[in-house]
């Protein structure tokens, strides 16, 4: 794994400067350095000898409602949007203190990693993408969570003036998500602010989304605004619009198919061709059984979808 270390404080420097509106040249500069800097240490995690897939193709070819409901319609329709540049997630619920973070206090929480995981979609296609981000038990170790706590619910921003309604993309908004406390505690969950090497385009969930790889990946919320500590297992999304396709654990296993499509096989973007599209198995926990089988250890993952 990457230790970032030696490097952090000009990151800090650097994203601080990002965040803090420099200037277009700056900031083409500061990211020219990141990247630098990240191709210099470039680590794989977990991946095996799997190419990374093109960035083009993670960045062209998403899920990213709250701007369309088309695979291309994130990229066509997210750059546009202006998050707010003073974005600050609240962590509150089951803890003893609530708190506001800022963005750029976040990003000074843990050194950066850059991790390459293997995404795979509900959707039946995958990709291989170097993340970069940290632990997303650096941020909620912030706050002390009661003993009532079991679960961590996630929401995602909602601007109706720069984004379509709940009713055009047939799900509830704002998004939200939930993990039990130990799977958000795992050290594969990742807080998540860039990829190949720079900050997050708007459509993969600027400036600060989730990534939990042995989950399909609508667990992997995007452009998170509130992290709620809570007692009860907590509505997400895609449940509440068709709980028998979408369980709250929503585990990568091919043994379990979903209502109209089959789980053992995935695309893989960016690889093959028109003519010969590049399909491979479908692996239990997306390939992640050896870090995360035994938080499952007593559960029935058939009924537990
Ligand atoms: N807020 C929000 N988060 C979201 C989604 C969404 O529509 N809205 N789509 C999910 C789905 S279905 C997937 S596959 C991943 C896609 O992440 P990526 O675009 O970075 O590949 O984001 C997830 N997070
Ligand atoms: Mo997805």
């Amino acid at each position: 794994m990457l230790p970032y270390s030696a490097v952090t404080p000009k990151h800090v420097y650097l994203n601080r400067r990002r965040f803090l509106g420099a200037s277009l040249a700056a900031l083409a500069a500061s990211r020219a350095a990141f990247a630098a800097k990240l191709t210099a240490k470039k680590t794989s995690y977990n991946a095996g000898a799997e190419r990374i897939t093109p960035q083009k193709d993670v960045t062209t070819y998403n899920n990213f409602y709250e701007f369309g409901t088309g695979k291309d319609d994130p990229a066509l329709n997210a750059p546009k949007w202006k998050p707010n540049p003073a974005w600050t997630i609240r962590l509150e619920g089951e803890v003893m203190q609530p708190k506001t973070l800022a963005i750029e206090r976040i990003m000074t929480l843990a050194p950066l990693e850059e991790r390459i995981y293997r995404h795979r979609c509900v959707e039946a296609w995958s990709i291989v993408v170097p993340w970069i981000g940290f632990p997303l038990s650096a941020l909620l170790s912030q706050v002390q969570p009661t003993s009532k706590a079991k679960y961590v619910a996630f929401e995602s921003v909602y601007d109706p003036g720069q984004m379509i309604s709940s009713r055009a993309a047939g799900i509830q908004f704002p998004y939200v998500e939930g993990l039990r406390l130990d799977e958000a505690m795992h050290p594969l969950t990742l807080l998540t602010m860039g990829l190949y090497g720079e900050t997050l385009p708007n459509q993969n969930g600027a400036p600060i989304r989730l990534v939990v790889p042995w989950k399909y990946g609508f667990k992997s919320i995007k452009s998170i605004v509130r992290i709620r500590f809570v007692e009860n297992q907590p509505p997400t999304t895609w449940n509440l619009s068709w709980p028998a396709a979408y369980g709250f654990y929503s585990n990568v296993n091919p043994m379990r198919e979903h209502p109209r499509w089959s789980q053992a096989e995935e695309l893989r973007l960016g690889e093959g061709s028109v003519l010969r599209p590049k399909y491979i198995k479908t692996q239990m926990f997306n390939g992640y059984s050896d870090e995360v089988a035994k938080l499952y250890s007593t559960l029935d993952l058939i009924k537990n979808y």
